[in-house]
């Protein structure tokens, strides 16, 4: 056996069983060695933002790691951005960043960079391998170190010839660690707070907004009055079919304040401390009220289902304490395409079970209302804000659930950065419904240019914040990547092609015509 061959079955036997790749000439051994191993499925994406951002969707839907496969420091570097969205929704993932053979390393060859750096910024645990015989051994502690919990990302550096020495064995899979339960003072003092009829608003995020936790903190809400929000953007929310509907903590700072106005006690629960998106003149980046004091409940490897199963109990709160909202879908809409009007389409005929990749952006406004009372459903959001997740991270949720629909919301600036993940998609016959929302502007940024206090702002500012000159063709865009797309210019057309293309297999893409806002 040589070290890929051994790395690969590692990799398997550990339970990691899936390779999203973009591979160069340092990392043929182990595109070599992935024949060897038929339980490792070898997804070839054309930019390395795809390989890193479906990784995420696919971790972020399995719990487990996938496995990428990317070229020396620059291949790493493409894929960074999706990177630092995983670190941020805290996603395991297994980096394999092949390097020079480390005979060749004191050429400096034209590809030799410093990987470590690259790798860093990003990932949790890094290691570069010296040698063919601990390998494998290092692939079982990446795939431990990636599975925390909570989840990172860990990154493994393989020169080209540990790929290809002989001699190497598989290793066993690694311990891996559970979650620790939160201590009971902790479960108290939050549970007398609650009790002190002090307004205290329970802020949710992580491994907290899954059906488990929300379930806890719906029957807390309705025991004790306290309210509940989640981050701006979780990783993966659970909605729809009765479970509690969970206000998301908004994007905008002005409006997150007031959803916080009046606590006078903030319980995080796998949630960071509410801060804004970035700093403007004069105003506050701490988004804590004054006067309200923050308590933790769980977080990081803290097991915050756990945490909050006993703080329901703690505080008498039963079933009948559940507030569960009703099901109910908005009608088929008519008349005008707008960011309303598409949220209203997808509301009203999102599949059951359907994984919602969500970076609408500003014309995103309508769709949690539109889609609360649907039936149940996965939500996955922008967790890191670095745009370009969207499409890579359906693609990934769409290879890890065969089963299940994805649909993909994109606003047209994000879309851009890699909107090549389609061309995966069809080839991999991938269920993904796109919904490409044209409005032919980077919309956000022209509020924000007005919000740091831009006033009169000239043409050639105006400039690097629109889409058109040439306008971009989304339905020709797609064809050419093997995707059938349609083009819809009113809410009727819209809702047509959107449901023809839930009923469709394989991917579809829909350019929605939507005026900016
Ligand atoms: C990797 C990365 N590059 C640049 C940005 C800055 N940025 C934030 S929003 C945005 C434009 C978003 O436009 P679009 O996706 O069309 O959504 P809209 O604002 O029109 O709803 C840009 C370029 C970013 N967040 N991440």
């Amino acid at each position: 056996m040589n070290g890929a061959q051994a790395l690969m079955r590692t990799l398997v036997d550990a339970g990691v069983d899936c390779c999203f790749a973009n591979p160069g000439t340092s990392e043929m051994h182990f595109v070599a060695a992935l024949d060897s191993a038929p339980e490792m499925r070898a997804v070839l994406g054309l930019f390395e933002g795809v390989v890193t951002g479906a990784a995420d969707g696919y971790a972020r839907m399995t719990g487990r790691p996938a496995a990428t496969l990317l070229h020396l420091g620059p291949g790493l570097g493409n894929g960074l951005a999706n990177l630092h969205n995983a670190r941020r929704a805290r996603t395991p993932m297994v980096n394999i960043v092949g390097d020079h053979a480390i005979s060749h390393a004191q050429y400096d060859a034209p590809l030799a960079s410093d990987i470590d750096l690259v790798a860093r910024n990003v990932s949790r645990w890094v290691r570069h391998c010296i040698s063919t015989d601990e390998l494998a051994q290092d692939a079982a502690d990446a795939v431990a170190a990636a599975l925390g919990p909570p989840g990172q990302i860990a990154t493994l550096i393989l020169p080209a010839d540990v790929s290809w020495n002989e001699g190497a064995k598989p290793a066993d899979p690694a311990p891996v660690r559970t979650r620790t339960p939160v201590a009971d003072d902790v479960v108290a003092k939050v549970a007398g707070l609650l009790r002190s009829g002090e307004p205290c608003t329970i802020m949710l995020g992580g491994s907290a907004v899954r059906e488990a936790g929300l379930l806890a903190a719906g029957r807390i809400a309705g025991a004790t009055g306290a309210k509940l929000l989640c981050e701006t953007f979780p990783a993966r929310i659970e909605r729809g079919g009765g479970l509690p509907d969970i206000d998301r903590l908004a994007y905008l700072a002005e409006f997150a304040s007031m959803q916080l106005t009046g606590a006078r006690h903030l319980v995080l629960v796998d949630a960071k401390s509410p801060v804004s998106f970035f700093a403007y003149p004069d105003k506050a980046s701490d988004l804590v009220p004054e006067g309200c004091e923050v308590h933790v409940l769980a977080e990081g490897a803290d097991d915050a289902t756990y945490a909050l199963t006993a703080l329901a109990d703690a505080v008498g709160a039963t079933d009948e304490h559940l507030v569960r909202p009703p099901a109910s879908r908005p009608g088929r809409p008519t008349g005008a395409l707008s960011g309303e009007t598409v949220a209203a389409a997808i509301g009203a005929l999102l599949p059951e079970g359907a994984i919602v990749s969500d970076e609408a952006n500003t014309s995103g406004l309508w769709l949690p209302g539109a889609t609360a009372g649907g039936p149940r459903h996965d939500w996955l959001t922008l967790v890191g804000g670095a745009i370009g997740q969207g499409m890579p991270v359906a693609t990934g949720a769409a290879v890890a659930c065969p089963d299940r629909r994805v649909v993909s919301v994109e606003a047209d600036g994000s879309a851009m950065y890699t909107f090549q993940s389609l061309w995966t998609q069809a080839r991999e016959g991938l269920d993904v419904t796109t919904v490409v929302l044209n409005n032919g502007s980077y919309a956000i940024l022209n509020l924000e240019l007005s919000r740091v206090g831009v006033e009169t702002p000239g043409p050639k500012a105006l400039d690097m914040l629109d889409l058109s000159r040439p306008d971009l063709d989304f339905v020709s865009l797609a064809t050419g990547m093997g995707v059938p797309a349609t083009r819809a210019t009113t809410a009727e057309e819209f809702t047509d092609q959107l449901e023809r293309s839930l009923a469709e297999p394989g991917p579809s893409v829909i350019e929605a015509m939507i005026p900016s806002m």
